[in-house]
């Protein structure tokens, strides 16, 4: 039994299905208040919109056209980057970051929405467990602990029912340690080992990149809404271009929290977010 704490922990549950599966899925994470803020941002910035295209989808994979991409929601004009510069640090995915990653951990990268319409293409089968010896794609338990390189944290704006596309994971694959077959990541053999990750509104999923998955062709009339935010332990920059060691203006409204996350990768001396949302300056401690 877990103890009894002022804020949320991940649970026994959470931490055996994540170390079984290499995902979980929160259901509930956000509320309808808070998913409508992120949706009403999207609305009334759809002209940023960009092609998400040539990313190989093929098989089983291929579509008609390929899926929408937003990015920069976090310098969108106020009061639209409000919603998403409150999910950086959100009381809620605190305890699981910490869980999965060690104390201090870092967003990897801006924050992105997939969104996509019937006929939109997916994406072949990615991620290979443990097939290369990888410092930053990686899945260990190790002294009572599980540790991770790349998270990414998938919150849905919309609901993806069961046959809707999306994303699909292969659970346990994050321990695998063969390369997926080619005639699997197309989605054309075995198609009985990929789950089809369905959520509602205001779910979150959480994987490892190193857990194989891709996405489905979109199949519903409505629209697909994923937000993505990718983390990584505070030593590790995975995602490429150029990191910026002075933080523009922006930085300076955000929370001390939110701030810490947003630093660049290093180890000594960093600002850490507790799981009760509290930020410390404190030397890493040996064995975290
Ligand atoms: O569609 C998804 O949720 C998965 C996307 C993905 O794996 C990728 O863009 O690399």
């Amino acid at each position: 039994m877990n103890e009894q704490v002022p804020f949320a922990i991940m649970s026994d549950r959470e931490k055996y299905l994540f170390d079984l599966q290499g995902f979980i899925v929160i259901q509930g994470m956000l509320t309808s208040d808070e998913v409508k803020a992120l949706n009403e941002g999207l609305d009334a910035n759809h002209d940023k919109r960009l092609d998400d295209g040539n990313r190989g989808a093929s098989g089983a994979m291929a579509g008609d056209h390929p899926r929408g991409l937003y990015t920069g929601m976090l310098t969108w004009d106020k009061p639209w980057c409000q919603p998403f510069r409150d999910l950086l640090t959100h009381k809620k995915i605190i305890p699981y970051l910490n869980t999965l990653l060690g104390r201090g951990w870092k967003l990897d990268h801006n924050p992105f929405i997939y969104t996509a319409s019937k006929g939109t293409e997916g994406l072949n089968l990615h991620g290979h467990g443990m097939v290369n010896l990888s410092g930053s794609r990686f899945y260990a338990y190790q002294n009572g602990r599980m540790r991770c390189g790349l998270i990414n944290c998938q919150y849905q704006l919309a609901d993806v029912n069961p046959g809707d596309g999306g994303l699909c994971v292969v659970p346990g694959s994050h321990k695998t340690n063969f390369r997926i077959p080619r005639e699997i990541a197309i989605g054309e053999e075995d198609q009985e080992i990929v789950y089809h990750v369905p959520m509602k509104a205001g779910d979150l999923v959480i994987f490892s990149e190193n857990t194989t998955h891709g996405t489905l062709p979109w199949t519903a009339d409505n629209e697909r809404r994923s937000l993505f935010y990718r983390y990584t332990p505070m030593y590790l920059h995975y995602t490429g271009g150029e990191y910026e060691t002075s933080h523009p203006d922006w930085v300076s409204e955000l929370t001390e929290a939110q701030q810490a996350v947003l630093q660049p990768p290093y180890v000594y001396n960093r600002p850490l977010v507790e799981d009760d949302g509290e930020t410390v300056v404190q030397p890493r401690r040996e064995g975290e």
